[in-house]
């Protein structure tokens, strides 16, 4: 049978297929669904040259903004519509079940709103210069950015990192992960249907090792804009640095969740199940830490283990299905490693810890708990699997030195009904994103990112949408007299 292929998205239209294709595999059957293309460096070259001419001709860098508006929020429209039909073919190629994909995606045309808003009402500013002088900070958009977005949410990602580009009136190179690049792929038509001028948005398939290095170390691009791996930030770095091109990275995390006595215990194991198991925690902020007040141990131990050992593990296009499949062999052989590891170190499995299969096929690791203790390497490093370390902490101090005590910092959650309690924790946790009686919540205008190897920058809000920008300053004299070098002036001034 011969694959769908699709080819790379530049200049408005499907480009002929390169000489080199890979293949996209559904994770729940092992099934190969298509093949993209594998860009090789002169086509990335050639695509990025010819996006530069089109920052230039300004057709959409010098857009007036109301125009920008009316092109992004169009593209909300036709999202939107279209909306079933992208949650199918996600869950097709991640494994992810429906309901979760149906859930996300009718959001995602919210940050192509928020954005399109944002390009028509952000103003710039007057500073308040000494003296007879206007100087006014204008911004303008930084040139070809890169955006390079993973697998776990493809859409959702991509979307966030284009709204706040294309808004700011950039041109994008768009790489999707290799493992899940066919919802991305489809998107070029749509903004074209939306009225993006042909060029500005460019899509491009292949490895990373290979097509995104080959984008990471173009001397061209004005930005990188990274979601995945740290190993992958650390590949690109030095090169970027070399051409002073600047990179938000959107890295790993080890989320931990902090569970109070003052909760009720079953709405206590709600709260560490929905942290934790959403994509088969397979997210940047999976709550893959459960941090357990000792006064509430015992009980929630038990109502989650019998929660988890109910999980609905199934076929991902089922809507009953609750936990579906990880992303590849490589992903179940990282979770196997992770829980033998673990139960050398002295953890006790209390559920799942081995891969699994639906209808004898797929990748799919049972969703698994393992208690353990602070230091361990489950409680350290991060999974990005259905893998949960299960910690008990004697008290809040304890809670908050473990929470604290991982090399990332993008999110964590504080449970707790007392007040005063959750607002002291979440202060002193150090996270760039901190729950108090939640987790994973998102909006378009919540700024998104972490700190220390979780990375740098911010996805979403004002912040993101400045860093697809540059500052002008404009200084308007109307009163300083340009008399430094006359004989004898006093009180001169220079500066
Ligand atoms: O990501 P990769 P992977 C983290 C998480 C996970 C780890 C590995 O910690 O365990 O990343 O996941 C492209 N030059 N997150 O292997 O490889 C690649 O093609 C340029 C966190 O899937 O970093 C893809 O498009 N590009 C995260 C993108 O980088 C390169 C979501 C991400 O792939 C490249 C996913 C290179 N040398 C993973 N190598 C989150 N924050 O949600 C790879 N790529």
């Amino acid at each position: 049978m011969t694959l769908p292929h699709v080819s790379n998205w530049v200049n408005g239209a499907h480009a002929s297929s390169a000489s080199h294709h890979l293949k996209v595999i559904n994770p729940a059957t092992g099934a190969e669904i298509a093949t993209i293309d594998a860009t090789s460096r002169e086509t990335v070259d050639d695509i990025i040259l010819k996006s530069l001419d089109t920052f230039k001709n300004g057709k959409w860098s010098k857009a007036d903004p109301s125009e920008r508006y009316a092109v992004l929020s169009k593209a909300a429209v036709l999202l939107r519509a279209r909306i079933p039909e992208f949650a199918e073919l996600e869950t097709e190629q991640t494994g992810r079940p429906i309901r979760e994909m149906r859930a996300q995606l009718g959001r995602i045309p919210e940050w192509l709103e928020y954005f399109a808003s944002l390009a028509r009402t952000h103003e710039g500013r007057v500073t308040p210069f000494k003296g007879p002088v206007i100087n006014t900070l204008t911004r303008l958009p930084l040139g070809v950015v890169a955006q390079i977005t993973p697998w776990n949410h493809p859409l959702l990602i991509a979307t966030k990192k284009l709204g706040a580009a294309l808004a700011a009136g950039n041109v994008v190179i768009l790489k999707p992960s290799e493992m899940a690049p066919l919802s991305v792929l489809k998107l070029g038509a749509l903004f074209q249907e939306a009225g993006l001028p042909d060029g500005t948005l460019q899509i491009i398939g292949g490895y990373g090792r290979e097509t995104g290095k080959y984008i990471c170390e173009n001397t061209h691009l004005a930005k990188i804009d990274l979601t995945g791996g740290l190993l992958t930030y650390q590949a690109i770095a030095g090169k970027a640095g070399e051409n002073m091109i600047p990179i938000t990275a959107e890295l790993g995390g080890k989320a931990p969740v902090c569970l109070f006595p003052s909760l009720d215990v079953t709405y206590a194991v709600k709260a560490a199940l929905f942290a934790s198991f959403i994509a088969s925690g397979q997210t940047c902020v999976t709550g893959s830490r459960l941090l357990v007040h000792k006064d509430i141990y015992e009980p929630f131990t038990e109502l989650l283990v019998k929660r988890v050992k109910a999980f609905r593990v199934g076929d991902p296009k089922d809507t009953k299905t609750q936990i579906g499949a990880v992303i590849s062999q490589a992903s179940v052989t990282r979770c196997t490693d992770f829980v033998e590891r673990a139960a050398k170190e002295g953890g006790n499995v209390l559920c799942g810890g081995k891969p699994t299969s639906v209808n004898g096929q797929g990748f799919f690791f049972e969703p698994t708990i393992i208690e353990t203790t602070r230091g361990s390497n489950l409680s350290c490093n991060e999974v990005f699997g259905p893998v949960i370390a299960l910690i008990k902490c004697d008290s809040e101090e304890e809670m908050i030195e473990v929470a604290n005590e991982t090399s990332f910092a993008l999110g964590a959650s504080v449970w707790s009904n007392d007040f005063n309690q959750a607002h002291r924790v979440a202060d002193k946790i150090d996270s760039g994103i901190v729950w108090i009686n939640g987790h994973h919540l998102n909006d378009p205008s919540s700024p998104w990112g972490g700190w220390k190897e979780s990375g740098m920058g911010k996805e979403n809000g004002i912040e993101a949408y400045e860093s697809y920008t540059k500052v002008k300053s404009t200084v308007m004299n109307y009163g300083v007299q340009p008399t430094w070098f006359d004989d004898e002036i006093e009180n001169a001034r220079y500066g």
